[in-house]
């Protein structure tokens, strides 16, 4: 898929708050600093478009990009994030857990670990709550321009074996914001959902 179009739609704060329509959405979920921000820049070959930092919980709200005029690309706040405040972190969390499980125009859900890590109890509980929800789930493998070769096929069994303890088989990309490793097979997968589902409201 070729990246025509970009424009920020705005950064919601409440349901209430995210745009109406039915256009679909594919969102970006995972811990503070996996990486989530800098992946949909490098997707959308964009350098700064969503904001990004080495200090984890930068990104505040759950922002809206529209692309190609066809699909929302959504990037929400980490999960988990300790240094803010404990209302603060409740917050956002019950408002990620309500846009995960209530968002109609939710197409996929691109879950965002770690390569470098065993996937933690944050990431376990959220393929958890992925199992409940009507979206399709896709597990991202994050800064794998740190990791060998070896090391690469190794998280992939290490995540799959996650996936398979919760009773789940899910499609796991490693990926890269870095050397831009995943970015064609999101793309590609992105753009066959939207080749074989007409509409989100059905
Ligand atoms: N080496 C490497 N570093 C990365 C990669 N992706 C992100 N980083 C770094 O990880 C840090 C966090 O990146 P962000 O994209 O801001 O992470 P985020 O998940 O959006 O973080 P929050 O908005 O706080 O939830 C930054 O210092 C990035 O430069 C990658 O693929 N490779
Ligand atoms: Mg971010």
């Amino acid at each position: 898929m070729k990246i025509d179009r970009v424009d920020f739609v705005k950064g919601a704060t409440s349901l209430a708050h995210m745009p109406e329509g039915s256009i679909p959405e594919f969102a970006f979920v995972g811990r503070s600093n996996v990486g989530k921000s800098s992946l949909i820049n490098r997707l959308l070959d964009r350098r700064n478009l969503a904001r990004t930092s080495s200090t984890p919980g930068k990104t505040q709200e759950i922002n809206f990009f529209l692309v190609n005029d066809t699909f929302h690309l959504v990037d929400l706040p980490g999960f988990g994030y300790a240094k803010v405040s404990k209302r603060q972190r409740e917050a956002w969390q019950k408002l990620i857990g309500t846009y995960l499980m209530a968002r109609p125009q939710l197409a996929a859900v691109f879950q965002l670990v770690d390569a470098r890590h065993d996937p933690t109890a944050l990431d376990r509980e959220l393929m958890m709550l992925m199992a409940e929800s009507p979206a399709e789930h896709v597990v991202l493998l994050t800064k794998t321009d740190k990791l060998s070769g070896n090391q690469r096929g190794l998280t992939v069994r290490r995540t799959k074996q996650a996936l398979a303890d919760l009773g789940q088989d899910k499609p796991v990309i490693l990926t890269s914001a870095e050397d831009g490793r995943g970015r064609d097979d999101i793309l590609a997968w992105m753009e066959t959902w939207l080749a074989t589902t007409r509409t989100t409201d059905s």
